[in-house]
């Protein structure tokens, strides 16, 4: 009689490749990825239409008594740069209260945006830039313009649409940049657009034999827009520098995050991409630059690009035109309590102890003054004159004079035209 074999028990392919329809019960199909987190604290709360009467608005349901997270030790910030980046979220948010003044005044051509409670996100990311390096920002990445070298008297210049400001009196917002010196691209209204074109820069960059750090930023909303994919997925096939923060401030105009996408973080995106994502808390200036630094440093690598998704929230309305009435007042309440100005200033304060309670008031005090300057030079400088009005809209030959920043392009059309040539010979 045969013997009867013994039921051995399944055991899990490993080969990953086999061609069988269906895997075998036990094989994993679950696949695991990781997303980087820095937060110290992770947030739980839902924002959800409600019904009030014959109308709608906004409710908030969770715990939203928890106290605010301390800021998380930097990795890579040493006290001279912690102190400057405070500086630069001090002007960052002074500047905007000044700009919120001069257009109540009347002085400002237009509206106003505004960044607060975003200036850790802003500045801290910004400063992982190298000079040399290039940043595409958006209108509440005003600090990011500060610490590329923009001076306050150019923004409030700017929005007063004034002779002297970065466009001449042409635009009366923050659609601006400089190529030649400060290596900014002007922001560009239709989100997601800045991401391809920073993809470019770096793309320029590489052909002409360097691998550079190119930042951008986009919106919980108009993270959404197709070219925001296209851009990206370009920049990761290609292995391009970018270094992206989704700023997740909780609202698209009046629209809450929770309206906008399902996934519930936005780093997630990255897993479809095929490149690193990673969150902080975008309320605390050493998680933002902590990442920031290891996705600029992995950009310079020509490693890729990374997503950063910053949390935090937009403590205004959209512009200065919206009261933001649909927010639901706990909202505020809680991200009152994690103002990235106030905590970064008691962590160098009263944690560290890297400024003390007079230098830290003498350097306000600096910040109040140089902005007081700037402000008064905008104030008194001229409007442009009217005949220079239709100036300056088309290039009228040498006005932009491109030029090359790192090198010359490697070419390889001598190798192309030879091989040409052989294989011409060969037919022939
Ligand atoms: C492609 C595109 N769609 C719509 C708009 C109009 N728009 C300007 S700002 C804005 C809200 C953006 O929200 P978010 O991306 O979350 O940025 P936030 O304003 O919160 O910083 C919209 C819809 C636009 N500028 N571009
Ligand atoms: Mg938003």
């Amino acid at each position: 009689m045969a013997k009867k074999k013994k039921a051995m028990p399944r055991r899990a392919s490993t080969n990953h490749r086999s061609s069988r329809a269906t895997p075998p019960a036990t094989l994993p199909n679950r696949r695991a990825y990781t997303i980087l987190d820095y937060r110290l604290e992770k947030p739980h709360f839902e924002v959800r239409q409600v019904r009030r009467g014959d109308g709608m608005r906004y409710g908030v349901r969770g715990d939203l008594s928890a106290p605010a997270p301390p800021i998380r030790e930097s990795k890579y910030l040493s006290r001279a740069q912690s102190i400057d980046i405070y500086r630069w979220m001090l002007l960052n948010r002074k500047m905007e209260a000044a700009l919120e003044n001069l257009y109540k005044q009347g002085h400002v051509v237009g509206g106003v945006y505004f960044g607060l409670g975003q200036e850790a996100c802003s500045c801290a990311s910004a400063y992982a830039l190298k000079p040399e390096e290039w940043m595409g920002p958006l209108i509440r990445n005003q600090g990011a313009l500060l610490v590329r070298g923009f001076l306050a008297r150019d923004i409030m210049m700017q929005y007063m649409a004034k002779a002297g400001s970065p466009t001449h009196g042409r635009d009366a917002s923050s659609h601006f940049g400089d190529i030649a010196k400060h290596n900014v691209v002007a922001p560009i209204s239709t989100l997601g657009d800045l991401i391809p074109v920073l993809a470019g820069v770096a793309l320029g960059a590489r052909l002409q034999g360097k691998n550079i750090a190119v930042m951008t930023y986009i919106g919980d909303g108009g993270q959404s827009t197709g070219v925001t994919y296209e851009g990206l997925n370009f920049a990761a096939v290609q292995n391009l520098g970018l270094v992206l923060l989704v700023e997740n401030n909780l609202w698209g105009y009046s629209t809450p995050a929770a309206m906008q996408f399902r996934v519930e973080d936005l780093a997630e995106r990255a897993i479809a991409y095929g490149i690193p994502g990673v969150i902080v808390d975008g309320t605390d200036a050493c998680q933002v630059y902590d990442a920031a630094h290891e996705a600029c440093m992995r950009a310079r690598r020509g490693e890729g690009p990374t997503l950063i998704e910053a949390k935090m929230m937009r403590m205004k309305g959209h512009a200065i035109h919206d009261a933001a009435e649909y927010v639901p007042r706990p909202l505020f309440e809680y991200w009152q309590k994690r103002d990235p100005l106030a905590r970064f200033e008691n962590y160098l304060v009263n944690v560290k102890k890297w400024l003390t309670r007079a230098d830290n008031l003498k350097l306000i005090e600096d910040v109040d003054r140089e902005l007081e300057a700037d402000r008064e030079l905008a104030m008194s400088s001229p409007m442009p004159a009217p005949e220079t009005a239709a100036g300056g809209v088309y290039c009228e030959g040498g006005c932009h004079e491109l030029k090359l920043k790192y090198g010359m392009p490697k070419s390889n059309r001598g190798k192309v035209a030879r091989s040409r040539r052989e294989a011409a010979v060969h037919q022939g």
